[in-house]
């Protein structure tokens, strides 16, 4: 049995960010101009007019103050309401692709290693450019990696229950090495013309290098025990994919084609079962509260992450102790808590805990428990 070790992460950031005020600008121009061309039909109740979104209800039920997009005048064009890109060729490195390289290179960079040094391609995320061939054989082309690749997708949890697959090959000796690529591309799949959602998502892609601890080149995180579960729900959910075309309705621009939710029910029934899952998580491998020195949570809700912080830790955390990024990316999907950890975790000590922890749709969440090193 060998021991995995976190040993370098990247985080790929797009250049363009929208601000809430932009964001409310463009949405509210958009509902005024939709409830201009159905006067009538909203008149006769027939249509719901739309209302109008605030920067206040986006800080106080989310936290989010910002986020980065790989396009924002489509998104911000009152007439569009989405992002545009151009379709690449098949010659071309496809978009999450040249994303996961960018982060991969800098997770490669942080470790002090080379792609030779990688066995597998893990590309986790909650939403694939195409069904084949894999993006993640593609991420392994583009570095020249030897070994195998693969997609997965687990939702907002894509992340951990790649870091789990990665560490278990590694213990068992099948891999000495992996790297677990999160690109996501949110803003291709938000619904922007929806008030109830337009504010929580936002673009990046991240990679974390799991390595054996014994080949670590520098300080690394060993990874000291992992945990998955899930629990079926349609409180987050997204009907796209490939029997579209089949259906008689099956048009691209349903509203259930892109993301849905039922918020209120999702922040209910996730918060006891992610609660729970890192308690008893914990509780298994002997770690108490006061052992851990930092939670790197799921980034989804600030409201959210304080509630499990305190339950997690018995108390209040102290400034640091949770770092958030959500008011700066937004959720980025399962990217959030590499975010978190990638930006807050040098500063961590020989010997300090700290745990990973992702959750979302699926319902999924998964944990991941690390010690400092060197
Ligand atoms: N401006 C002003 N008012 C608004 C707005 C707005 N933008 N939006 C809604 N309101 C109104 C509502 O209409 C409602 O009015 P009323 O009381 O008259 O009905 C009122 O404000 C309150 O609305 P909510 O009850 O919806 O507000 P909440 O306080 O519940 O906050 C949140 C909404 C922020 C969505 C919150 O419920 C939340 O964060 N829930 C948890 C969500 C979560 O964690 N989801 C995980 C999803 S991520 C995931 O799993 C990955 C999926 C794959 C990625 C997809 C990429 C696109």
């Amino acid at each position: 049995m060998y021991t995995p070790a976190i040993t370098g992460t990247g985080v790929c950031t797009p250049e363009n960010t929208i601000s809430n005020a932009e964001l409310v600008k463009s949405f509210n121009a958009y509902a005024d101009k939709f409830n201009l061309q159905n006067a009538d039909q909203i008149e006769a109740g027939d249509v719901t007019a739309q209302a109008h979104s605030s920067e206040e209800f986006i800080v106080k039920a989310s936290g989010i103050h910002s986020r980065y997009v790989i396009d924002k005048d489509g998104i911000l064009d009152p007439d569009v309401m989405h992002p545009l890109m151009r379709q690449r060729e098949d010659d071309e490195p496809s978009l999450m692709a040249e994303m996961a390289l960018d982060a991969a290179l800098k997770a490669l960079k942080a470790a002090g290693k080379t792609p030779a040094d990688v066995d597998a391609v893990i590309c986790a995320a909650s939403n694939l450019e195409r069904a084949y061939p894999a993006v993640a054989i593609e991420i392994q082309e583009l570095l020249g990696i030897k070994g195998f690749a693969f997609d997965m997708n687990v939702a907002c949890s894509s992340a951990t229950f790649g870091l789990q697959l990665a560490a278990d090959m590694i213990k068992s000796g099948s891999i000495s090495s992996a790297l677990v690529v999160n690109p996501e591309i949110c803003s291709a799949h938000l619904e922007w013309r929806d008030r109830d959602c337009h504010f929580i998502f936002g673009d990046v892609a991240t990679a974390t290098l799991v390595e054996r601890s014994e080949d670590a080149s520098g300080p690394y995180f060993e990874i000291k025990s992992t945990r998955c579960a899930t629990d079926f729900s349609n409180n987050i959910r997204n009907n796209n994919g490939f029997l579209r075309r089949s259906r008689p309705d099956g048009t691209a621009d349903r509203r259930d084609m892109q993301f849905m939710q039922n918020g209120r029910k999702v922040f209910k029934e996730v918060l006891p079962m992610v609660s729970a899952h890192i308690g008893s998580h914990m509780d298994d491998e002997g770690i108490q509260a006061t052992d851990l020195k930092r939670l790197w949570l799921h980034q989804a809700n600030k409201s959210m992450n304080d509630f499990i912080g305190k339950k997690v830790l018995g108390r209040t955390p102290e400034d640091g102790e949770q770092p958030n990024i959500l008011q700066d990316y937004a959720n980025t999907s399962s990217a959030g808590s590499i975010i978190a950890f990638s930006k807050y975790s040098n500063d961590l000590d020989d010997g300090d805990y700290g745990l990973i922890c992702s959750f979302g749709a699926g319902y999924s969440v998964g944990s991941v428990i690390v010690q400092r090193r060197g």
